[in-house]
């Protein structure tokens, strides 16, 4: 079972950002999480377009943008994406999520589908052919620092065993809000893959390094 790290950059210390990519790159981090807001889908502004050139440019891991916009469909082109890439969409913020899967695929990318805590699993049965991934918002998007809504852990389960039963054993599941170490162990028995790892856990102070090996033995 694939098991992944991928560090919340609007968690990071951004005067400090050289350091942490090296150490990103020394403890073979997976992806770079971006959340990029539009302060309509969500109450919040975060990282953009310039920010994920510059990630580019900066280091080879691959970057997992997590698009929490309205009609994304529109926006797609305006990201640089490279092969190794993941772009999740939010379910719940466009009227074409299967022009907008295809259009990141188009692009090279991974496509993913994100869900909030209130939208069912089962409303993905169209698209299981589109996707990579599914990523689980496992709090409310729009902030870092919340709390883990209960029912969050169930609906792992519950999304694992949907995905096989439809005979999707390779799409996987990434889960995002308050993954914190104890979280993570949860999440991961109950079939996660990819971890945003952020102010809960890796960035909890500022032992980057020794957090991200703490964090790998919790979710193995
Ligand atoms: C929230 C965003 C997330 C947060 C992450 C922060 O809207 O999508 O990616 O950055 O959840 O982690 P934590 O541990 O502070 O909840
Ligand atoms: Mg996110």
């Amino acid at each position: 079972m694939i098991k992944q790290i991928a560090p919340s950059m609007m968690c990071c210390d951004f005067l400090d950002l050289k350091n942490q990519l090296e150490i990103f790159e020394k403890t073979k981090i997976e992806y770079l999480h971006i959340d990029v807001m539009d302060g309509s889908f969500v109450p919040n502004y975060t990282l953009g377009t310039d920010f994920v050139k510059k990630l580019h440019k900066s280091t080879n891991i691959p970057l997992d943008l997590h698009l929490m916009i309205d009609r994304p469909e529109d926006k797609i082109e305006w990201f640089e994406l490279n092969e190794n890439d993941i772009v999740s969409v939010h379910f719940e913020s466009t009227n074409h999520l299967q022009r907008t899967l295809q259009r990141i695929k188009n692009k090279g990318a991974k496509a993913m589908v994100a869900i909030n805590p209130a939208t069912p699993v089962c409303m993905l049965e169209e698209v299981l052919d589109d996707i990579y991934g599914v990523l689980i918002m496992t709090v409310n998007p729009g902030y870092a620092g919340q709390k883990l809504i209960p029912s969050a852990l169930e609906k792992i389960s519950k999304t694992r065993k949907f995905l096989d039963e439809h005979g999707k054993t390779d799409i996987l599941i990434e889960v995002d809000g308050n993954v914190s170490y104890e979280n993570a162990k949860l999440m991961s028995e109950k079939g996660a893959n990819i971890f945003v790892a952020g102010t809960s856990a890796i960035f909890c102070d500022n032992k980057l390094e020794k957090n991200i090996e703490k964090f790998r033995e919790f979710i193995k």
